[in-house]
């Protein structure tokens, strides 16, 4: 028995990655009557010699547009100029990504384009994210980013015309993906396949298509939504259950206030939290 994971999957053939090769397996026929099939990402259990697959470990997560399971780091690509940057787009990303149990890095893009002054007010916005625990580079972070996506899945995210195309290509001068100076659809020409598609980079591997940068908080409680905000599970609201909205003595809103918790995280939230029940009473309708 040897353990891998999946990096493609074609009909009804696997590709497993054993980290010493690679070798394509069928799964079990037991896997339809359990109503479980493997997915890419999935770490599995394969007998070398028959080439099948014996079983599927428990998954950390999973994504179904595209389908891939075990995403270890998600690079938020992020413009700071061209297009311009967005905070709330970032937060939800943040957001979403932790929820999902998936390590972010903030990757900042065009800082080449800001004025001095401009370049001054990016340092402050890098320490903020920073002391709230972020991990925060720039495209220019090559090697650390390379580091850290050794031996992972990681996925690829933020606005179109952000330059994610341009990081991956800079990661590895091999992949030659196509970059857009004007904003076209996201995947244009990718076929459309039902599996994600992965390139094997720095050692590690990016997905393609991550499909959750379009994804809008559904499913999501206001409790989870509040855990991912990072800085505000430094606080223990006096009201128990505090959504941090309207409730007197609300610790977060006092933090708010003192300039500890950064304003735009604050708006952004409470937008969120407006998503999230805008969500659950269509649910319940
Ligand atoms: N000035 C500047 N342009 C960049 C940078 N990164 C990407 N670009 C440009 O931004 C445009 C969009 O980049 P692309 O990689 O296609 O973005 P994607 O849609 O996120 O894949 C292209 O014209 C790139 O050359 C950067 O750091 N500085
Ligand atoms: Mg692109
Ligand atoms: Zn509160």
């Amino acid at each position: 028995m040897k353990k891998g994971r999946i990096i493609k999957i074609i009909s009804n053939q696997y590709t497993v990655d054993t980290g010493e090769q690679i070798i394509e397996c069928l799964p079990r026929g037991k896997f339809r009557n359990q109503k479980i099939s493997p997915i890419v990402g999935d770490y599995v259990e394969i007998n070398p010699e028959e080439k099948v697959i014996e079983k599927i470990l428990e998954r950390k997560n999973y994504l179904d547009r595209p389908v891939v399971a075990n995403i270890d780091i998600a690079l938020i690509v992020t413009s700071l100029k061209k297009p311009d940057l967005s905070l709330t787009l970032l937060d939800k990303l943040l957001s979403i990504v932790k929820i999902k149990n998936i390590e972010p890095v903030i990757c900042f893009t065009k800082l080449d384009l800001l004025s001095k002054e401009e370049k001054k007010n990016y340092l402050v916005l890098k320490k903020e994210y920073e002391q709230i625990g972020y991990q925060v580079l720039t495209n220019q972070d090559l090697r650390k980013i390379k580091k850290l996506i050794k031996g992972k899945i990681a996925v690829v995210t933020g606005q179109t015309g952000a330059g994610k195309s341009s990081l991956l290509n800079r990661l590895d001068q091999s992949l030659n993906l196509e970059t857009n100076p004007i904003s076209e659809a996201l995947n244009r020409g990718v076929h459309t396949t039902r599996y994600a598609a992965f390139y094997k980079i720095a050692q590690g591997y990016i997905v393609d298509t991550p499909g959750f940068s379009a994804l809008d908080f559904a499913n999501i409680t206001p409790e989870i939504l509040q855990s991912s905000f990072l800085e505000f599970n430094r606080y223990r609201c006096g009201f128990t259950n505090c959504t941090h909205d309207k409730e007197n003595k609300c610790l977060v809103k006092e933090a708010v206030n003192n300039g500890k918790i950064m304003m735009t995280r604050y708006q952004n939230y409470l937008k969120f939290l407006g998503e999230v029940y805008e969500n659950n009473r269509k649910l319940f309708k």
